[in-house]
Formats: C-alpha cells, structure tokens, sequence
C-alpha cells in the first residue's frame, strides 16, 4: 500500500442511482453474469424522476426489472435519495462501499470505506471484481470543541474547503477524528464526508463510535455496528486542525464549492430563490431545524422556496409531527423526495436569479440557467434568508432549540422490492425502452495517433461542462448519439458538430481536468465523439478511471508551461503512443502546425496500460477472459 501506486479492493456493497444506472446494467449484462456477488447491491431512483416523456419511465422499468432478475434491492423512485437511504437503511461500519455517484463517500459518515466510481466499475465490482484506486494518502482533520448556536456540519466542510481547495483533496482520503467529533451525529458527519467529494478527495472517513451505534440503534439495525478508530500512533501525511467553536456560518460563492467566504464578509445580497435539500442536507434534523425557523413566518415576497426531504423517512417523519404543515404553512414549494433542483431536474432560478442552496455543486450552468448566481448554503442559512429576502446570519435568531435525533426512527421498508429468489430469476424478463441504445465500442489502440486539438480548455474542468445533465438531457443518459449533441455545450457550443466533421481529436485542459460527478458519460460522449486522448496539466480521480475504462488516453504535461504551446485547431501527433503506453512513463507529443516537440507523462499502472491497448475495460475484459 504505498500512496500513489495501484491496489486493488475487495468490495461488499454497491449502489446505482438511475442517471448512471441504466449504463452500468447495459455494462453488467454484457459481463453475462447471472447473479450479483457482492453481499449487498441496491439500485435507486432519485435522478430522473421529472418524467416529460417516456425516456425516465423506461429507464425506470429497465432497472427495475433488470435489479429483480440479478439480485439487487431496487429503490422505487419516491423512496428518496440514495445516499440518505443507504446511510439509514444499508450502510454497514468497516465494509467497502463503491457507487455510481460521486457522493457515495456520504457513507463514511458511518464509517464506511466508500467511494465514488464510474458505471463499469460497479458492474465489474456487482460481478465480483476488484475495484483498482491508487493508494491515497492520508490527511487528518482534527476537530476539536462543538459548533455554537446556528452553526452546523456544512460549516465545518465548507470550512475545510476553503482551506483545501476543489483540488487539494486529490489522491487522499480524510479521516476526522479528535474530540469534536463525539459532538457531530451521523448525519452531520455525512454532510461533512458527502462534500469530501468536492474536495477531489477519493473519500472521507469518520470513527465509528457510541454515536454511531445511536444511529444504528434508532434506525433498527444496531446489530451493524461494530467500533472502529484510527489506531493511536496512526501516521499521517497532512494534518489540519479545525475548532469547531471558532466557525461561523459559511457561504460558498459562485461558481465554485472552495470559493468560501463567511455570510457576514459577503453581506446582506438580495436573492430570488432558496432551494433545501440533495445529499448533502435532508436529513430530518435539518428539516426539522428549517421547519422551526420558519414557523408562523412566510416566505419573503421576491423568494420562492423549494424544500424536497431526502427520504420517505424523513417525509413521512415530518408528516407525522406536524413539521410539514409548518412548512407548508410558510409557503415552501414542496417537492418529491429526489435530487430534483440540484442536477437541475426543475427550479431551475430566473436569469441572472440569485439562488441559495442546501447542496454541495454550484458549477456554472447546473441550475438549468447558465447566468443564474448560486450559493450554497447551510439549512439554517437557507430557512432564514427565504424569510428575510436577503442573505442573513441565522445567528441572529439567538439561541438554537435543542433538535436531537429521534431514539427511534420511523422505519418502513415498503418502497425497496427486493431481489427475486435466484429460481424465480430466470424467468423475469428484462424491460427495454425505445431510449435503450448500444454503448459506443473502442477499438484497440493503433500504433501512432494523429490528430487536431479540437478543443482547449482551462482549469478545474468539470464533468457537468463536458456532458451537462438538467432536465432536457437526463433522460437521454443511455442513448449515447443523442447525449453527444450537448457535449462540452457549457464552454463551447460548437464542439460536437466540429468533432463529428473533423472525426474526433485530442482535448487539451488544465489542472483538476474532470472534477465533480462520476458520469462516465463524461468519457463515453467523447469516445463517440472521436476523442483519442486528453492531454491536461491534472485530473481529477473518478474521471481519470472512466476515461480509461473508455480507452482514451490520459497525458499529463511533463512541463505545466507546454500548455501554452498549443492552441486550439493546431495540428498534433502522438507518433510512438503504443509502444511508449507499452513501456515508457512519457512520450512525444508533436505539435505540428508550430514543430514543437512537448513531452507528456503516462501515469498509468500495467493493468490500465493493458486496458487501454486492448480499447476500454470492455474489451480487455473480453480479451483477458
Ligand atoms: C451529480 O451530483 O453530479 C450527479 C448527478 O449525482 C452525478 C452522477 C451523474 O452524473 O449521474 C455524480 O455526482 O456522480
Ligand atoms: Fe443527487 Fe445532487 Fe446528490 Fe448528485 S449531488 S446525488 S444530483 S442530490
């Protein structure tokens, strides 16, 4: 296990939400294995629930069916958000955990060891496979006294943003630990380790203590728990101390995630929307802390409220306390329990609208409105803003009531169908749509590559500006052709017609290349685009591995500077990339229209050397079989 160098994982469980779903289950059936082999696999509907059309329906019923004949639970769409069901329902201290959603690592707010992953590498991991990460680091984020009044777990990541950065946590994994830590409850910690992806980071981690086994114990299923705690002379190599009395609350500014200031510093700003919930912050406290501020108030007149629980549980909790008419009574919009607003499934703010959000994204375009200002915010700060129209500090609310986690939650399983026994599966029919298209096949890597840059690109790239998502191309997530008319939209509209005429090409980026979701659209669209390879100053971790699950090759600029030397539309070739992917760490990059020679690294173990000969992990898998 030495950091950097490739380890493979055994893994438990696995879980797929319905926007990168239906692609792994194309991917699985094409394995040709019967049965999951992992103990626990669970497939949820949260993404695509804005049915327009026939397409999410589809998708819906394909998975549905798919999940009863190979052994998975399946999540029907209105259960609510995978990440907040798995944590409540699933997730198990000290087992591994991957999922087809960047957020998976929301589980190691239970102390579970999970990560973020593309589609193929689900399916592989579904089919009994090992899932390959480079060995991380390790960085500690000690925390020590307890949040005062109004100040919460979103604080505490925004605040490790702010000093991380959306890159720092690349290639490492961070464990909190320290007093402080007895302080937070299983769903703080799981804001805390959901944001970890924000951070680049290949997850986060939290002990697994009394607090732990409260949780467990409300949710039912205290036979789970089991201790767990870095071991007292454990060796790290960062450390970062956090006193949680010393924070205040927070505010991530357009259009970044790190771009953190605290709500006083930015000041009174005027907004026209709040949106409250996602991953990151539904869980019943949350909602039970926005239900008392808004309590005998309205909604300012020039705000419009959205509030979507993240599970049933917390719906139906809610329901039953009488929070929701509190709720209702103020006048928030309330929606279906879904990720909804913030992949852009509705809401979307009007232009140039300022819009204050409970989630963990606010890349430029995601709202669904490409000029809209958003903000993310805690729940705290959401509820007060909507009722005083402006941004505010909720610290002026003076002193919080105390809002503790049930003792026990209310539990019904009713919405999860499990799978059928393994003598009934081969009888069930798997459902296809219409919307069900092939995936795009790689061929084997040629010997040399020549090829346009047909596309530049600047830092910290996300997966959201190569394959946007939002209502209109959701839908569209397993009918590879139709998603490639929006690629790379976001930076330039005329990308995909020029990469169909020209053929494809070669991307050049900067740092943090493929930061945000794990789609492997990201990777799949320009595949079929013709993209042969991105050459970029960094990348980021889970798009790294589905461009090469892909089989397009990831370069690293040996010199940062020779970013400078090309330009979009100049003519490149890659004249030794076999034999030097063969067995070399670098090759030569030609710039043909200047004759500039640039060396790039190849930072690739054997196996994914060996994947990309063979022109994706679909392939090698079938050559290696
Ligand atoms: C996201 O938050 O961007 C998503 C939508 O949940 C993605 C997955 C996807 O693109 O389907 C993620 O984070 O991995
Ligand atoms: Fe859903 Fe948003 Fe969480 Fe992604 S970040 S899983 S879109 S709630």
């Amino acid at each position: 296990m030495i950091p950097g160098s490739e380890i493979g994982l055994k893994i438990d469980q696995t879980l797929t939400q319905d926007a990168t779903g239906t692609m792994a289950y194309l991917e699985f059936e094409a394995m040709g294995i019967p049965r999951v082999k992992t103990e626990l696999s669970v497939a949820y509907i949260d993404h695509n629930t804005l049915q327009t059309g026939f397409e999410n329906a589809d998708d819906h019923k394909y998975i549905q069916t798919v999940a009863k004949k190979h052994g998975l639970y399946f999540s029907r769409p209105g259960n609510g958000i995978c990440h907040q069901i798995h944590l409540e329902r699933f997730g198990v201290p000290g087992k591994t955990l991957i999922g087809s959603d960047s957020h998976t690592p929301t589980a190691g707010g239970l102390g579970m060891l999970a990560f973020g992953a593309g589609g193929l590498d689900v399916a592989v991991a579904m089919g009994g496979g090992a899932y390959y990460i480079n060995m991380p680091k390790m960085v500690r984020v000690n925390l020590t006294g307890k949040l005062r009044d109004w100040v919460s777990a979103k604080d505490v990541i925004l605040e490790v943003l702010r000093i991380m950065s959306v890159k720092g946590g690349v290639g490492k994994i961070i464990e909190y630990g320290g007093e402080g830590v007895k302080t937070l409850s299983v769903p703080e910690r799981a804001t805390i380790t959901n944001m970890g992806a924000e951070l680049g980071a290949s997850t986060s981690i939290f002990p697994s203590d009394e607090v732990t086994r409260a949780f467990l114990k409300a949710q039912g299923r205290e036979k789970d728990y089991v201790p767990l705690e870095a071991d007292e002379n454990a060796e790290y190599d960062e450390i970062i101390n956090i006193d949680l009395s010393s924070l205040e609350p927070m505010v991530a500014c357009p259009h970044s995630p790190d771009n953190v200031k605290s709500v006083e510093e930015v000041g009174n700003i005027l907004i026209d929307q709040v949106c409250i919930g996602s991953c990151t912050n539904s869980s019943y406290v949350d909602l039970m802390k926005v239900a008392y501020i808004l309590k005998g108030k309205t909604v300012a007149d020039n705000v419009s409220l959205s509030i979507a629980p993240g599970s049933k549980q917390v719906f139906n909790m809610l329901a039953a306390n009488g929070a929701l008419a509190d709720i209702i009574a103020a006048g928030a919009r309330v929606l279906e329990c879904a990720c909804g607003p913030c992949i852009g499934m509705g809401q979307s703010p009007k232009s140039g609208g300022v819009s204050l959000r409970t989630f963990n994204r606010n890349f430029e375009g995601r709202s669904g409105t490409k000029d809209a200002q958003v903000y993310l915010v805690s729940p705290e700060v959401a509820a007060y803003s909507a009722i005083k129209g402006v941004l505010s500090n909720p610290r002026e609310l003076g002193e919080e009531p105390e809002i503790q986690l049930p003792e026990q939650f209310q539990i019904n399983d009713n919405m999860i169908i499990p799978p059928a026994p393994p003598e009934e599966a081969k009888n069930i029919e798997v459902v296809r749509g219409p919307n069900i298209k092939p995936f795009p096949n790689a061929n084997p890597l040629a010997e040399r590559i020549d090829a346009e840059c047909i596309l530049k690109v600047g830092d910290n790239i996300t997966t959201d500006h190569i394959m946007p998502a939002g209502s209109k191309i959701l839908p569209y997530r397993s009918n590879i052709p139709y998603l490639s008319k929006f690629c790379f939209a976001v930076c330039d509209e005329q990308f995909a017609e020029r990469a169909k005429e020209k053929g494809g090409g070669i991307v050049v980026g900067g740092v943090n290349y493929g930061q945000g979701s794990s789609r492997e659209h990201a990777a799949l669209v320009p595949l079929y685009l013709g993209i042969k390879a991105v050459v970029a100053k960094s990348f980021a971790r889970i798009h790294t591995a589905n461009l090469i699950n892909a089989g397009i090759i990831p370069l690293t600029f040996a010199d940062e500077h020779d970013y400078d030397a090309i330009a979009q539309g100049d003519q490149l070739s890659l004249p030794d990339i076999k034999k030097d992917i063969e067995n070399s760490d670098t090759t030569v990059l030609e710039n043909k229209t200047t004759g500039k020679k640039i060396t790039v690294n190849i930072n690739l173990s054997k196996r994914q050397r060996e994947i990309i000969i063979a022109g994706g992990l679909l392939n090698y898998t079938r050559v290696s079989k």
